[in-house]
């Protein structure tokens, strides 16, 4: 396997499996859930051969040169290794708030930058792997947003920009999505929270331009899994252990077996 980014990957030999989280938003705010984030890292991961980490891991990114500054990164580096070092070897696939991560991040953390999506063989199964947000069709608003600050010379010339400034856009783009929400009338909440989800066309779209049997994905904060005619999306659940109710999980896939893996519980 080349550390190169990867449209096809292929863990139909694998004898452990592999399991898959997003959405922890990890930063200075969420020590328990970046505790709990290496404690998966220690006990739960190592019994894979592989880790996708399909987006949000870090509340925000403002640049792999940062990260020294940045006290989670560096323990999310140390716990990556650990992990490899136990013979799992991790994937990470940008999500949102963390679009900005670069190979620089990456390949410090032994883990291999995935585009979004991807497609994962496993036997039988074909499995696009994705952070979810590009299915989210019916948000204009946010599409039109993102394809933006994805745009490679936009990128370019952010990720060149002084980190203060760079620290400032991301607090302005937070600020400006809590203000849409707050701002969103009571009446039109719903139709906002319907919009916040992926659109069955493009579900379907991509089922058919990679010959999929499954789509897992994060993003949403709806985890479940969803069966229909053959094709099986599962959606991932997000990671809080700092906030009530507390909840995280995973996916779990050994011998083409699925499992989603959630735990919420108030106090
Ligand atoms: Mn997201």
């Amino acid at each position: 396997m080349t550390r190169a980014s990867v449209h096809e990957l292929d863990l139909s030999n694998s004898q452990r499996g592999w399991c898959a989280i997003s959405d922890l938003h990890l930063s200075e705010h969420m020590p328990e859930t970046m505790a709990k984030f290496e404690w998966f890292c220690a006990h739960i991961a190592p019994q894979y051969d592989a880790l996708f980490i399909l987006g949000d891991l870090f509340e925000y990114w403002v640049g792999d040169d940062a990260a020294d500054f940045n006290p989670t990164a560096l323990r999310v580096i140390e716990a990556i290794h650990t992990l490899k070092s136990r013979g799992t070897q991790s994937y990470f696939m940008r999500g949102n708030r963390d679009i900005a991560m670069e190979r620089a991040y990456c390949e410090r953390a032994d883990m291999i930058l995935l585009p979004d999506p991807c497609v994962l063989t496993d036997g039988e199964q074909r499995i696009i792997l994705s952070h979810g947000d590009l299915l989210c069709t019916d948000d204009h608003e946010y599409q039109r947003q993102r394809r933006f600050y994805t745009h490679p010379w936009v990128k370019k010339i952010i990720l060149k920009a002084p980190l203060s400034w760079r620290v400032k856009l991301v607090q302005y783009l937070r600020e400006k999505s809590r203000r849409r929400w707050l701002n969103t009338p009571e009446h039109l909440r719903k139709q906002r929270t319907i919009e916040q989800n992926v659109t069955e066309s493009a579900v379907q779209q991509w089922r058919e331009q990679y010959n999929a049997t499954t789509l897992l994905h994060g993003h949403t904060h709806r985890p479940g899994e969803h069966a229909d005619g053959g094709f099986t999306r599962w959606v991932l659940p997000d990671w809080d252990l700092d906030n009530s109710p507390h909840r995280w999980g995973y996916m779990s896939a050994r011998h083409q077996q699925f499992e989603l893996i959630t735990h919420i519980h108030s106090d």
